[in-house]
């Protein structure tokens, strides 16, 4: 697999989450402490913004040798030359992204069912984000919480596919473990975890990135 996906970083500028800080600042702090790719989601900014910010989270994404995926914004991506996008259901589909993005572009697609994440394998897209596993107050208008078992349901699923995998939704240090234990299917596990709050909202950004990572490497999914 291209990217590690074991501590995935998605970021959230809204003030109850960022708490007044700099992006920029709380995602080298993430860096700092293991995360091993960063999305940037930003569903407010507008065009011109989402590119500058983008920027300059590339610039700190680079120097930690950490891949910089965009959410939603083919454009925007393609704009600043980062290493790849994060599409829904409703955005882009993964067949103009492809034609549209380089061809090493990482595409990962966010999923809820079986269905969804057969289409993925199909289509050829990198990873799928897998959710929501738990209720989070961080996105609220979710399809469907799919919890351990849905997630499990759906690995089994494309259980024969090297495709990577990420649950996303209410993952803190305190289920994160359960998470990745739980969701495992016989032949295929979970490739990691996708954070906002539990890392963004944290008083200490790194120390929060540190010991997720801890965690997932001694998780025995991954051992
Ligand atoms: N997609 C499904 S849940 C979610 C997204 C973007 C938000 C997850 O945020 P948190 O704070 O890690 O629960
Ligand atoms: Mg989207």
């Amino acid at each position: 697999m291209p990217v590690d996906l074991s501590l995935y970083l998605v970021t959230d500028s809204t003030p109850a989450i960022l708490k007044g800080r700099d992006l920029c600042t709380v995602v080298e702090d993430a860096l700092k402490g293991g995360v091993t790719v960063v999305q940037y989601r930003d569903k407010k900014s507008d065009t011109g913004d989402l590119i500058s910010t983008a920027k300059k989270l590339h610039q700190v994404t680079q120097r930690y040798g950490v891949p910089l995926l965009i959410n939603d914004r083919v454009d925007v991506a393609l704009a600043v030359g980062v290493e790849g996008v994060h599409l829904g259901q409703d955005d882009m589909t993964f067949e103009l992204a492809k034609k549209l993005l380089p061809k090493d572009a990482i595409i990962g697609i966010s999923t809820s069912s079986i269905e969804e994440a057969r289409k993925a394998v199909a289509d050829g897209a990198d990873y799928i984000g897998i959710g929501t596993m738990f209720a989070t107050p961080t996105k609220t208008n979710t399809k469907s919480v799919i919890g351990t078992a849905g997630t499990q349901a759906i690995l089994d699923a494309i259980s024969d596919s090297s495709i990577g995998t990420v649950s996303i939704g209410g993952i803190n240090h305190a289920n994160v473990q359960r998470v990745l234990y739980q969701s495992k299917s016989p032949k295929k596990g979970l490739d990691g975890v996708a954070i906002v709050s539990a890392i963004v909202a944290a008083d200490d950004p790194k120390a929060s990135a540190e010991e997720f990572a801890n965690l997932i490497k001694s998780t025995p999914v991954f051992a």
